[in-house]
């Protein structure tokens, strides 16, 4: 089934009902949303596109992004979020990959990145800017604002989500309508979503948390939401009296803690405070319990498969677990003789479920590689059952994350692969080579380094690599530091040990 039509089940009666109140104060009723909707899909259908075709999206947040989300699933098209800071390169790769048939981007970025649409052989490109400006509405204005859902079948595409490789390049995450209702269905249940709820939605659209897991939650319980563009803590604290759920990334959390004006009146109406896309430290939690009195319900997810565990939402929220593996959702630990892991075993977490997205996009052999031979997805994430952590014991179902075999960094809830950073560094003039280390970061829960080795005879500076790497690649990825050193640790076999630079480099 569409995964329109099971969100649009929840919509409420009341179509004249506030959908959508943003921090600039505009109002969009339910009737508003479905509308807008309607005549985007119109659009997107005038232009007759196969079913699968991708519809790929660089904006900054906007109800209207988000309608134009909804539009291309309605219509039976594919939608393909790209976040709004990456840089020309990063796209080119995106586009070249994807092959989008349509493009929106923001009118600011219209003049180069048109240019490498049409290079990629998209048809038609259209802009949106956070102002309802741009071409796109222009154009969906003259369409009607009645739609027919295109009936889709469970296990067709809905989106494709770009989430870094380890070794190579990005791959692209296929999601059908079935991964993605299911999730939101049962995740409606879980968290208890209530009539009356009201979701303050700070996060970023383009990424599973803000535009599936938030989102999906307030549209098929037909809840409002408050909309900001992005995070402000100074909006949050205005807002959050008139909520009843929030959902951030850990840094949501250590931001709110950091202010002053952020007390327990502030939070008087909210009933749930949710967090994830990165480890919740237990010193945010539990400093979270002491000044509001709320537990910080935690759980874990990933682009490939939507939400997979929870914490309790009626029983028990544990610092430093992630909680039970949701309905439907099966978990699993490994250890390296691929036997099941014992309580208190640390091993590699593999999961299985409706949720589980069906492949990278046009990278079958990776795909492959990525599933055991009996179906189970490898997250990369390492994991145990149980154990103790500094909080004390956790119940033996509860999923505990304790690291990750895929050499990655988690910074303020964005992915960030070293080995791209590494080669970005690695192909400057005068750089011999590179290591590029996550280390603790109190705002970001990690931060990037770079360590960088001259060529002989070379000099370089730190700050200049940091110039050079803003603008080629999104800003959240260029290292806060870069240290020039005579040489990397390496252990006998020649690998470069990233644990002796972490310890040497940790702090900013
Ligand atoms: C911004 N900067 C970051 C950063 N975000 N640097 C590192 N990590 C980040 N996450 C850069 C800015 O470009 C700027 O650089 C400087 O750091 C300070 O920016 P800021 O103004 O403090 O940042 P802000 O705009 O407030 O953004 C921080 C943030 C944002 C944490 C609110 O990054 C955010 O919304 N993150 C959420 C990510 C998310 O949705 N992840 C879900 C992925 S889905 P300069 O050079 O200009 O000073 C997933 C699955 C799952 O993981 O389980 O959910
Ligand atoms: P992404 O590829 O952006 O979807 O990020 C998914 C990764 O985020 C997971 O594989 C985990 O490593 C991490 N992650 C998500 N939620 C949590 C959490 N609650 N605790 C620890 N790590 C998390």
């Amino acid at each position: 089934m569409n995964l329109f039509t099971v969100l649009e089940k929840g919509f409420p009666r009341d179509k004249s009902s506030c959908a959508i109140e943003t921090s600039d104060g505009l109002y969009y009723s339910w009737d508003d949303l479905e509308k807008a909707t309607s005549k985007l899909a119109n659009l997107l259908a005038s232009l007759k596109l196969p079913k699968g075709a991708r519809v790929a999206v660089q904006v900054e947040k906007s109800p209207e992004a988000l309608f134009l989300y909804l539009a291309t699933i309605k219509a039976g098209l594919v939608f393909l979020p790209l976040n709004s800071a990456y840089q020309a390169t990063e796209m080119e790769y995106f586009l070249d990959n994807s092959k989008p048939a349509v493009v929106v981007c923001s009118p600011n970025c219209f003049s180069w990145l048109s240019k490498l649409a049409f290079k990629s052989g998209t048809q038609q490109v259209y802009t949106l800017g956070e102002r309802r400006d741009g071409s796109l509405l222009e154009r969906a204005a003259s369409h009607s604002n009645q739609f027919d859902t295109v009936t889709m079948k469970d296990e067709e595409l809905a989106a494709i989500l770009y989430t870094s490789g380890t070794t190579g390049r990005s791959k692209g995450a296929m999601l059908t309508h079935k991964n993605l209702s299911s999730n939101a269905q049962v995740l409606q249940k879980y968290w208890s979503w209530k009539k009356g709820d009201v979701l303050l939605h700070a996060l970023p659209i383009f990424h599973v948390h803000g535009l599936f897991v938030a989102s999906h939650g307030a549209l098929i319980n037909g809840s409002k939401m408050i909309w900001m563009p992005k995070l402000d803590i100074d909006q949050l604290i205005k807002f959050l009296p008139r909520s009843t759920i929030l959902m951030g990334v850990p840094t949501f959390y250590t931001r709110l803690l950091a202010d002053s004006r952020f007390t327990k009146e502030v939070c008087k109406n909210m009933r749930l405070f949710i967090a994830g896309s990165a480890p919740l430290l237990a010193e945010t939690f539990n400093e979270f319990i002491e000044k509001t009195g709320y537990t910080i319900l935690e759980r874990y997810g990933m682009s490939e498969t939507v939400m997979l565990t929870s914490n309790s939402y009626s029983g028990r929220r544990v610092a430093g677990a992630v909680g039970l593996p949701l309905p439907g959702t099966q978990v699993r630990v490994m250890n390296e003789q691929r036997q099941l892991c014992k309580v208190n075993e640390v091993g590699a977490v593999e999961v299985k479920g409706p949720n589980i997205f069906v492949g990278y996009w046009e990278m079958p052999e990776k795909t492959k590689e990525e599933f055991t031979a009996d179906g189970w997805f490898k997250t990369g994430d390492v994991g145990r059952w149980g154990g103790e952590n500094t909080s004390g014991k956790v119940p033996d179902d509860y999923l505990c994350i304790v690291g990750r075999s895929k050499d990655l960094i988690i910074s303020g809830g964005y992915n960030i692969y070293p080995k791209e950073i590494e080669s970005f560094i690695d192909d400057m003039p005068g750089v011999q080579e590179s290591a590029v280390i996550g280390i603790p970061h109190p705002d970001f829960g990690e931060a990037v380094v770079a360590i960088v080795v001259p060529k002989p005879g070379c000099n370089l500076d730190g700050a200049a690599i940091i110039a050079d790497l803003k603008g080629r690649i999104a800003n959240f990825k260029v290292p806060k530091r870069v240290a020039i050193v005579s040489e990397l640790p390496r252990n006998a076999m020649g690998k470069v040990q990233k644990n002796i630079l972490r310890q040497d480099y940790q702090t900013t």
